[in-house]
């Protein structure tokens, strides 16, 4: 039964699709886990679209909406909802139904504790279960069945990310003329790593179904490089294709398969023009106020994942509380945690683990109404978060591992006051780009506390100096510039008159 999406209060209207709309015109398709917009069901059984605006469909949406044919595939974010195609402002969304299995053992189980921990160097071990690999294969195919009945002949179709490595191949056999792109947000492993996994041949294998394979750092695309040639190119395995593989090119039969870096990036000039507008300006004084009017805030922003070090700046802060390093009586930390994955039994013992490591600080050096660690877990709307952003005195980012890490950029775009410091770990992704952030190994507590006690009392001209430096870097390479130039590299590979975007274009801006 197909639940109809109703219109409510806060919600963007949205219409069915008409029988022209949906019968395979687009000639621009995403494809993602989830689509830009969520379905809600509310208490009393009625459902609405409510907007879910990421950075993703932030980059992608002046690209659909300028090709006109533009259309999404994706989860709409519930369980079970059969729903019909519906275009919402413009745009051809296609959900993909996933059934609460398929949620317990495509998403949470493959794609959240078998590949995100894998691609994360290990940093929890993770879980092989057969039923859940057959879940994402299962998934990964309706995904490539919903994507070839949205585009159009000749259609270009990206995809993204780690939950869908297979569907490129997929695609492709159903769709031979189309131009596929496959970009991965998180990092790809080193061999030594990836060889764990009993599906490795079928999921590079996957991913050389696509014209284009990107990923945030070079690192990422020689790993993946290296294994094309180990896995798929192994006469005895079970590979079925033959490949031959130099920088940046894998031969796949009579085709070749392009592997190249792109890191992403934010949209750094709205985010700069919103944080000097007067109601932010305000708000992070007021926010400096309700904390006490400390003279410094160190700020943490993440989701809530094992992946991203909250666990190594609390036990910093911590040690340097300990040591007389710190003074709790002029410095605070405030730790944004959204929640993620709380069904996944890895979150599940991270969140009590940091929970008591925050309380045991305040317990220690906290005042009765001036706790030391200020912890949120929940999401915070948007120009909240940009207020915070522009209160703190030292950001702290301080991942075991990460694709890129776009807090880290967001901060930055946010200081055009050229004050702050970013507290960064050598193993996030713009880590390769923010090379005047205090950079720290995540594994080396001593060189955390001593960068971040380097970042708490940072002389204002170096400070000027260094955010001058990490400025001009985000600010001239933006998402739009991300999303170009990936575009642009993948119509170089497709046929002429397939292009999004002409290779002129692409350059334009580099
Ligand atoms: C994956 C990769 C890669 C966070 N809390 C709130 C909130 N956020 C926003 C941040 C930022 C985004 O969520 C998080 O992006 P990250 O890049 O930091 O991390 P992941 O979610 O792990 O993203 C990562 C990224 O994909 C893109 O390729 O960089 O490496 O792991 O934009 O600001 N936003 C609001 N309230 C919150 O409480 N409004």
């Amino acid at each position: 039964m197909a639940v109809s999406p109703e219109t409510s209060a806060g919600s963007e209207p949205a219409q069915s699709a008409s029988k022209d709309a949906v019968s395979g015109q687009a000639t621009f398709v995403v494809v993602a886990n989830r689509l830009p917009v969520d379905l809600e069901r509310l208490p009393d059984g009625t459902t609405r679209w409510k907007r879910s605006p990421g950075g993703l469909v932030t980059a992608l949406e002046p690209i659909l909406r300028s090709n006109q044919g533009g259309a999404w595939v994706g989860w709409a974010g519930v369980a079970d909802a059969e729903l019909d195609p519906i275009v919402e402002d413009g745009l051809e969304l296609y959900p993909v139904t996933l059934s609460a299995d398929d949620i317990a053992q495509y998403y949470e189980g493959f794609s959240n504790a078998t590949l995100w921990p894998l691609y994360h160097d290990v940093i929890v071990k993770p879980e092989y279960h057969r039923e859940w690999w057959n879940s994402y294969v299962d998934v990964n195919r309706r995904f490539a069945e919903a994507t070839a009945k949205a585009a159009a002949h000749g259609a270009t179709v990206w995809i993204q990310d780690y939950q869908l490595q297979l569907v490129p191949k997929m695609l492709r056999m159903l769709r031979p003329d189309l131009t596929i792109g496959f970009f991965l947000h998180i990092p790809f492993p080193p061999v030594e790593l990836f060889m764990q996994l009993p599906w490795r041949t079928e999921i590079v294998e996957g991913l050389l179904g696509a014209d284009l394979i990107g990923f945030h750092l070079q690192g990422g695309a020689q790993n993946f490089l290296y294994l094309s040639r180990r896995l798929a190119g192994q006469p005895t395995s079970r590979a079925t294709v033959g490949v031959r593989s130099k920088l940046g090119v894998v031969q796949v039969g009579f085709r070749n398969v392009r592997v190249g870096a792109f890191p992403i990036s934010i949209d750094s000039g709205k985010l700069d023009e919103q944080s000097r507008t007067k109601a932010i300006r305000d708000r992070a004084k007021q926010i400096r106020k309700e904390l006490g009017n400390p003279e410094r805030i160190m700020l943490g922003v993440d989701r809530l994942d094992y992946t991203k070090g909250i666990d190594v700046r609390l036990a910093a802060l911590h040690e340097l509380l300990d040591e007389n390093r710190v003074d709790p009586k002029n410095t605070v930390m405030v730790q944004l945690a959204t929640p993620s994955r709380e069904r996944v039994e890895s979150y599940v013992q991270m969140r009590g683990d940091i929970e008591r490591k925050v309380s045991r600080i305040n317990g220690e050096y906290g005042e009765v109404g001036r706790p030391v660690v200020h912890y949120i877990h929940r999401p915070i709307p948007r120009d909240e978060l940009i207020a915070f952003f522009v209160a703190a005195d030292v950001m702290l980012v301080t991942p075991f591992r990460d694709g890129m890490n776009l807090v880290a950029k967001e901060y930055v775009a946010c200081r055009s006051d050229l004050g702050g410091a970013l507290l960064l770990s050598e193993f996030t992704g713009a880590a390769s780009e923010l090379r005047q952030a205090f950079l720290c190994n995540p594994h080396d507590l001593d060189g955390v506390k001593d960068a971040m006690e380097q970042a708490l009392d940072q002389p204002r001209e170096d400070g000027r100096r260094h955010m001058r430096a990490l400025r001009r870097q985000v600010l001239a390479h933006d998402v739009d510039r991300w999303a170009r130039s990936f575009l642009g590299a993948l119509a170089q590979d497709g046929v002429a008159g397939r292009a999004l975007i002409t290779p002129g274009e692409a350059n334009e801006k580099s």
